[in-house]
């Protein structure tokens, strides 16, 4: 296994931007403690964390393009706004040039940017390790950090809420496998707006209700 990990590591290091390069290390190196945390294959975990965003090597337009060619049919948010492509893209590029056939990396280096229903524990681990790698800074992102090595579908809503609060402000649509994926989990852990410390806080200001 190390000799493909070094392999895609030294593709990352020279087709992505330095930062993006340091950003997929801390992906890889979090989604692999988060996997020994959670009972999943580590080296796994550790494949998928490294890939999550080598389809980053192209604008988003190729991306279209190139999964157009492959036959991959793009949805109406994914045609408006291509960069969400990049983890396709990124599991097209895995395949093809890393002969990486497990298709429960590949999905988990898909579906790594909106989620979608029916996630697997390996999908969670690199949605979450996305946010919670070292080189993410930011208040928001410490409680997320206790969190994601507690309960992984506790932590997926606090992450989709922050990326839904994040693309509503900009104004951008929401694509549906996000919201599809937020209603599953959070109804099959059975609570109701009791996740969020901000929330608490906003009731304590008043706001909230
Ligand atoms: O690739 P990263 O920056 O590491 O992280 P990511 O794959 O989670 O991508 C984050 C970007 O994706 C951020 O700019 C917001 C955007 N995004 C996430 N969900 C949606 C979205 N953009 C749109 N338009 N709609 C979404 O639902
Ligand atoms: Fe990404
Ligand atoms: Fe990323």
């Amino acid at each position: 296994m190390s000799g493909i990990l070094d392999e895609i590591r030294d593709y990352i290091r020279k087709e992505l931007k330095p930062e993006r390069y340091r950003h997929s290390i801390g992906v890889m190196e979090t989604a692999r403690k988060m996997a020994a945390c959670h009972g999943e294959e580590p080296e796994r975990a550790a494949l998928a964390g490294i890939l999550h965003d080598c389809g980053k090597h192209c604008s988003g337009s190729d991306s279209l393009r190139l999964l157009e060619a492959s036959g991959y049919v793009p949805d109406e948010v994914e045609r408006f706004d291509p960069d969400l492509l990049h983890g396709r893209m990124g599991a097209l590029v895995a395949r093809e040039k890393f002969r990486i056939s497990d298709a429960g990396i590949l999905s988990a280096i898909a579906c790594h940017t909106t989620g979608k229903s029916g996630m697997s524990k390996l999908d969670k681990i690199i949605y979450i390790a996305d946010y919670i790698e070292p080189n993410r800074d930011g208040d928001w992102v410490s409680p997320l950090r206790t969190v994601a090595f507690q309960n992984l579908d506790r932590c997926i809503i606090l992450c989709a809420d922050c990326t839904l609060t994040y693309v509503m402000r900009k104004g951008m649509p929401i694509h549906p496998d996000t919201i599809r994926m937020r209603n599953e989990i959070l109804m099959s852990l059975g609570v109701q707006g009791d996740l969020h410390v901000e929330h608490t806080d906003r009731r304590k200001n008043g706001q909230s209700q």
